[in-house]
């Protein structure tokens, strides 16, 4: 729904209950409230990254468990998509420790992996890889990427309080290159990085003027990690976790709102009102990128105590475009 600042941040403000109930509405009108979209993430090459992103145990700025490693081989990744399917997820989404993607045999391989991941289908394929150039959006998806995953995490303010090596126009020309070459956009943010309301209202903001609106928007609290700027922030309140994804569901009635990092931090009665306030989408399996996540026995407890079925994959999404 189009808003200016001013009603976004009204809506953002309103009291909890009334937004909670507001957003529900919405979401009821326009998705099928018993589905949830399963998504399975892969860090296909870890840590070492170049950026100094003061939430991320990945930046090679800051000294934390996670060691660096080479991209992993075609049929590592191959294997892992196929127990996400056989897991019954409907999307699987490769992260990249990069700063950008650079041309190359690194790049190669993946569009090979997407291609052949397509080629068995069944699955929407999603990748986050950093920054990408008009013509490496186009290779994507010429290879049968369904979406791209760039988050820009907070408001333009913030931004360069937890990022130094890149800038927010940086992450929107990214964004831009996406969407002109047909690829689906992810994006979203963090809460926890020590901004304001004003700063998430924001980036809810900055979002809705994104055109084509944004096809998913995962919404991550802040999982703290030791090593990092940010190991010490205190926890997101269940209160502001559930007025932004509410308040993202009214601004965006038909995107996939995913509850994203810091699931493992709520209880599975949190989670519950995450969904009743329009979130529709999660990732499972035991490990995010680098850090843990409810494992599938949880996930499976919970759906089935609220009623929940994975959403189906998109159609389009078992055919390869190659
Ligand atoms: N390097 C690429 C990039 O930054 O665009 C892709 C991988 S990066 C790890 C993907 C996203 O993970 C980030 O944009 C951020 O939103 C999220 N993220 C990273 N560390 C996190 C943390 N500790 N807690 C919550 N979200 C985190
Ligand atoms: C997103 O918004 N959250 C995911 C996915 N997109 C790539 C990543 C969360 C990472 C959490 C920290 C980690 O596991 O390293
Ligand atoms: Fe690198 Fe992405 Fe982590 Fe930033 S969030 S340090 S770009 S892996």
């Amino acid at each position: 729904m189009a808003m200016n600042r001013s009603a976004i941040a009204a809506l953002y403000h309103s009291p909890l209950l009334d937004l909670i109930g507001r957003a529900h509405l919405v979401h009821r009108a326009h998705n099928d409230p018993s589905q949830i979209q399963v998504c399975v993430l892969l860090s296909v090459k870890t840590g070492g990254c170049p950026e100094d992103c003061a939430y991320c145990p990945q930046s090679a700025h800051y000294r934390t468990a996670v060691e660096a490693e080479p991209l992993l081989d075609r049929d590592t990744v191959l294997a892992a998509a196929r127990n996400a399917r056989a897991s019954g997820a409907t999307r699987f989404c490769m992260g990249a420790a990069w700063r950008e993607v650079k041309n190359g045999p690194a790049f190669d391989r993946l569009l090979e992996i997407i291609s052949a991941i397509k080629a068995e289908g069944g699955l929407e394929v999603c990748c986050t890889l950093g920054m990408l150039d008009s013509d490496q959006a186009q290779r994507l998806k010429h290879a049968g990427l369904d979406a791209y995953n760039h988050n820009l995490d907070t408001s333009r303010n913030h931004y360069s309080s937890i990022i130094s090596t890149r800038t927010y126009d940086d992450r929107l020309r990214t964004l831009g290159h996406v969407q002109d070459a047909g690829i689906a956009v992810c994006c979203g943010g963090i809460l926890g990085l020590g901004e304001t309301h004003d700063d998430r209202i924001d980036l809810l903001h900055t979002l809705s003027q994104l055109n084509p609106p944004p096809e998913s928007i995962p919404i991550n609290a802040l999982v703290p990690v030791a090593g990092t700027p940010l190991a010490d922030q205190p926890p997101v309140p269940i209160w502001d976790l559930l007025r932004m994804i509410a308040t993202t569901r009214i601004l965006f009635p038909t995107a996939k709102v995913r509850l994203s990092a810091g699931r493992l931090s709520l209880s599975q009665t949190e989670q519950a009102l995450c969904f009743l306030a329009g979130a529709n989408s999660l990732f499972a399996g035991d490990k995010l990128l680098t850090t843990p996540n409810p494992d599938l026995d949880a996930d499976h407890a919970l759906f089935s105590a609220l009623g929940l079925t994975p959403r189906p994959a998109d159609p389009t999404a078992s055919l390869s475009s190659v």
